[in-house]
């Protein structure tokens, strides 16, 4: 595990600073370093998985308790009405840059469409 993985266990033990928008006993949620919309949240299991296939076979359940706190940073960060966007950016082609699986949550502002 390279220095850039191991950040996200360094934010979650609090020995690297980040703005905490909510915790739960297996997740947590604080502010991107460089946000991309209004509105833009990280949320991260508190055990380390290199990328969402790793998570969704190891371990459903903490898949489904990153998700629900995306709906939960939603509402309090007070978008759920106008609308916004979870995104798992997975290995290379997506960019991903920090092997530890984390969902971007992004609204607060009109997103640039994308698909069909
Ligand atoms: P990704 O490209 O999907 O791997 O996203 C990694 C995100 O992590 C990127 O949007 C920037 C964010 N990030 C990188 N370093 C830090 C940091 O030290 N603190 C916080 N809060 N976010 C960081």
């Amino acid at each position: 595990m390279s220095d850039a993985d191991e950040l996200f266990l360094k934010i979650i033990a609090r020995e690297i600073p980040a703005e905490i928008v909510h915790e739960t006993e297996t997740t947590l949620a604080f502010r991107d370093i460089a946000p991309q919309a209004r509105v833009h949240v990280l949320v991260v299991p508190k055990t380390r998985y290199r990328n969402l296939a790793e998570l969704a076979a190891a371990d459903p359940q903490l898949l489904a308790d990153v998700v629900a706190t995306c709906a939960t940073v939603a509402e309090k960060e007070g978008i759920t009405g106008s609308g916004y966007r979870v995104v798992f950016n997975t290995d290379s082609d997506a960019g991903q840059t920090v092997f530890h699986v984390h969902a971007h949550v992004l609204g607060g502002e009109p997103l640039a469409h994308f698909g069909g």
